[in-house]
């Protein structure tokens, strides 16, 4: 048989670079994934695809043995991993029907859902949810970017953290995020930056690949961002490095801001940090005299009780300095306007009051959830146009909707549909995920592969990834641009396997739940080529013809035109829309939850700092560890020590540990790094064993070393503002493992 060797051009989900990658296919085999080098970023894609360990799995990712391939029914108790095989029309009939049954007996409040980091097309998923009335939706998105975005929103009026390296840049401020690890894409641009001269402040406690390159490296103590920050702030303000003219005609209240940072003076902040004041000093002096400069911050803010408040005082820095887009520093880029942008497809006014007043958590924290929303998609729409996308900006807290899984407090919760997220491995307080979703009267997961949250549902769906399904991405059209591939293989094989597409469950259930005039598209193809109409492509042309990619040019200082889309048409120093909603409208510090100053007692038994979740390659999260050829590269889960404190307390290198907190107990193997405070220690998460039984007690050893087991998730810990649980700055004791 002669080679029929194909190419076709897809986006790449596997982490947030969405790279476009050409996908070769021999005789109907994936054989390799390379970076597509026909799109306009085609030399940088190519490098990044290269060197990418995911990339280079791609075929033992796709033919693994053990990724879903029929829909499973649980025949078992729940977690007693029995399964039959059956067919999707059953699947989705049963499905619907006990849908029907829990919104019948308790309200449609009673179902709510689980979303994962933005890795498929979730404003389906809101269509779904805005159409069946249900306000519950968790998901990551409120510990990751939704916090970002909406601080941004609340104060700028548009997010405005995409980072905007451009050859005027000459100050680069890392807050929390280390591209070196987690956004490759990001780091290559760094370095070069760098290289030709640009100024690196880097703060984080941990001295990463990035810290190393950085000229000023703050290591802080964990969770005191927001008085680091805004003793940046103070400096500035008295030591007259602010852009005036900006402050004056585009800021309001600059006087209450400049009255609250006068609380942070650098000696204090010192103290409260760990950071030298005059390191302090330094860093505020180079990030607002070296202009323009970009900041970006990533989730050394947004996992900290006090993160919104951090988050409020990193996007006053650029605001003051006349950072807020200009080439160079942070451009607010609005949405694309010819694409119909996704809160348009997620029916939002379909959702009504009373619906919102129901959802769990909201009434608290009022800003990662509908109030806030609302304030914010108003200004938005007056300014922009098209306000930012709901599904991961507007959410049920999610340590709320568990707790009412169990407790029926202040109602009962009944049912849950996971999809593309692993909550009994990513969510914080893994014991009371677990207690939650075995409370269930049904629980279906939507997945490419067998979890730890999977093995407790009734239902499992085997999703087609995305090799098997066109991409359209405009990330909650919060990027001025559009991503878009096709499908490079098929989502069916007779005899194989039978996968569908996320939207295809959404709209299965939908038409089946009485939803149908609002399920036109047959197919997902069909949903973008709606999507891309007013571009005026279907989606295989856009790929065809103009390799998926469009970007609007951005112009800078928009706000002349049109001002600030906030309630006073300018950047808000002080927030109005924070007061409104009921809280400080000025950046606030306060001290972790746990802390060694907030509950001394319990530090005495704890007595170190934990960090969690600093990214590593070569997996992303929970996903992976079932190829080969990666788990190789990463077999055990790390907790990085200081070498001083690890001999003190007779660790050594390589010895397996207890990390232990209030919460319970799991093991990770020591390594030694110089790198980080002798009172920090920083544990990986998203460790499971897929190689251990699916049943229980193992539930793929769920329990071993998921760091998850230990964290936080108490809704009076969580942040006042949104609601975000603190996944690092917690205490824990570590102690060697005498027998493994
Ligand atoms: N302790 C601690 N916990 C953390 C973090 C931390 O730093 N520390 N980080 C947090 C952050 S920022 C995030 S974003 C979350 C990530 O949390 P999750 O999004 O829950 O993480 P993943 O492990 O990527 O899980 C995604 C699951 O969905 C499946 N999947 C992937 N793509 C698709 C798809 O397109 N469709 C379907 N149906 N399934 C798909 C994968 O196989 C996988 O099982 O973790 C959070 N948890
Ligand atoms: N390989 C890989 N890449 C990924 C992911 C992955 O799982 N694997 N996940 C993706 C996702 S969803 C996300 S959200 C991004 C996250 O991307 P980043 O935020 O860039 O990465 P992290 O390593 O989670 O966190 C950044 C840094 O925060 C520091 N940190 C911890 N506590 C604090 C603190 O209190 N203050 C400050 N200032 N810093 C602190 C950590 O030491 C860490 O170096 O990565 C994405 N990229
Ligand atoms: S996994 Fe690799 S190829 Fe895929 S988007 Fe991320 S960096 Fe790009
Ligand atoms: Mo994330």
């Amino acid at each position: 048989m002669s080679e029929q060797v194909e190419v076709k051009k897809a986006i790449c989900m596997w982490c947030h670079g969405h790279c476009s990658v050409a996908v070769e296919i021999s005789n109907g085999r994936l054989v390799k994934i390379t970076g597509n080098g026909d799109h306009p970023h085609g030399k940088a894609l190519t490098s990044l695809v290269k060197a990418c360990p995911r990339a280079r799995a791609a075929a033992e990712w796709f033919y693994h043995p053990d990724r879903l391939s029929y829909p499973l029914k649980r025949v078992g108790e729940r977690g007693e991993g029995k399964w039959e095989s059956i067919s999707w029309e059953q699947a989705l009939d049963e499905i619907a029907e006990k849908l029907k049954t829990i919104r019948e007996k308790y309200g449609a409040e009673a179902i709510a859902t689980s979303s994962g980091t933005a890795r498929t097309a979730d404003e389906y998923k809101a269509r779904f949810f805005s159409l069946l009335g249900s306000p519950n939706s968790i998901g990551q998105g409120q510990i990751c970017y939704g916090p970002d975005n909406l601080i941004a929103s609340a104060i700028i009026g548009w997010p405005a953290d995409h980072m905007h390296l451009r050859p005027e840049t000459k100050c680069i401020l890392l807050i929390g995020t280390n591209p070196h690890a987690s956004t490759r894409h990001a780091w290559f641009p760094i370095r070069d930056a760098k290289k030709a001269g640009v100024k690196l402040i880097v703060i984080d406690p941990r001295r990463t690949k990035t810290a190393e390159k950085a000229d000023v490296w703050l290591q802080l103590r964990p969770g005191t961002d927001t008085a680091l920050l805004t003793s940046m702030i103070n400096i500035i303000i008295t030591e007259g490095l602010y852009d005036k003219d900006f402050v004056e005609k585009w800021c309001y209240g600059f006087d209450e801001l400049a009255g609250r940072a006068n609380e942070y003076p650098p000696e204090k902040v010192a103290e409260i940090t760990w950071v030298p004041a005059e390191r302090i000093k330094e860093a505020a002096r180079m990030y607002a005299t070296n202009r323009p400069a970009t900041s970006v911050s990533m989730m050394g803010l947004e996992h900290l009780a006090n993160g919104m408040e951090a988050l409020c005082a990193r996007f006053i820095l650029p605001a003051i300095t006349g950072n807020i887009d200009v080439r160079g520093g942070n451009m607010l880029r609005p949405s694309h306007p010819q694409i119909v942008p996704e809160s348009e497809i997620e029916l939002n006014d379909r959702v009504s009051p009373d619906q919102k007043t129901k959802t769990l958590g909201g009434d608290r924290f009022r800003l990662l959830s509908w109030p806030g929303y609302d304030l914010i998609q108003e200004n938005q729409k007056r300014v922009w146009g098209t306000p930012i996308s709901r599904l991961h900006n507007c959410f049920a807290h999610a340590p709320t909707v568990f707790r009412a899984m169990f407790t029926d407090k202040p109602y009962s919760v009944r049912a849950l549909i996971t999809m593309s997220s692993n909550p009994m491995v990513t969510m914080p307080n893994t014991k009371l995920v677990y207690k939650a979703l075995k409370s269930l009267d049904l629980y279906v997961v939507m997945d490419y592969w067998m979890t730890p949250s999977a093995d407790l549902s009734d239902y499992v769906l085997p999703a087609a990834s995305w090799l098997e399904r066109p991409t359209v991405y405009t990330f909650g059209d919060t990027i001025g641009f559009i991503g878009a591939g096709e499908a490079a293989l098929p989502s069916v094989v007779e005899g194989k396997y039978d996968r569908k597409t996320d939207y295809e469950f959404w709209r299965g259930l939908g038409i089946r739940l009485g939803q149908e005039e609002y399920w036109p598209w047959k197919n997902l193809e069909e949903g973008y080529d709606y999507r891309l109409k007013p571009l005026g492509y279907t989606l295989k042309e856009f790929v065809s013809k103009r390799n998926g990619y469009d970007a609007t040019r951005s112009e800078p200082k928009k706000y002349e035109k049109i001002g600030f889309a906030t309630p006073t048409g300018k950047v808000e120093l002080y927030s109005t829309i924070l007061e409104r909603l009921g809280y400080d409208p000025l950046p606030r510090y306060e001290e972790p939850p746990e802390s060694p100053i907030s509950t001394p007692e319990l530090a005495k038994e704890y007595p170190l700092i934990l960090i969690t979740g600093g990214r590593f390659q070569p997996y992303f999260h929970s996903e992976q560890r079932q190829i080969d050829s990666l788990r190789k590269q990463r077999p055990n889960p790390v907790i990085q020590i200081n070498p001083e404190k690890a001999s003190e307390l007779g660790i050594r290198n390589g010895d397996w540990v207890w990390i232990e907190t209030p919460r319970g107990r799991v093991r990770q193997k020591c390594e030694y790094f110089k790198g980080i405070d002798p009172r920090v220690v920083h544990a990986q998460h998203g460790w499971w064993l897929p190689e251990l039984p699916g049943e229980e007690p193992w539930l793929h050893g769920v329990w071993e070393s998921n760091i998850n087991v230990l964290t936080d998730d108490e809704p009076d810990h969580c942040n006042k503002i949104g609601g975000l649980w603190p996944l690092r700055a917690l205490l824990c004791k570590v102690y060697k493992v005498k027998q493994c």
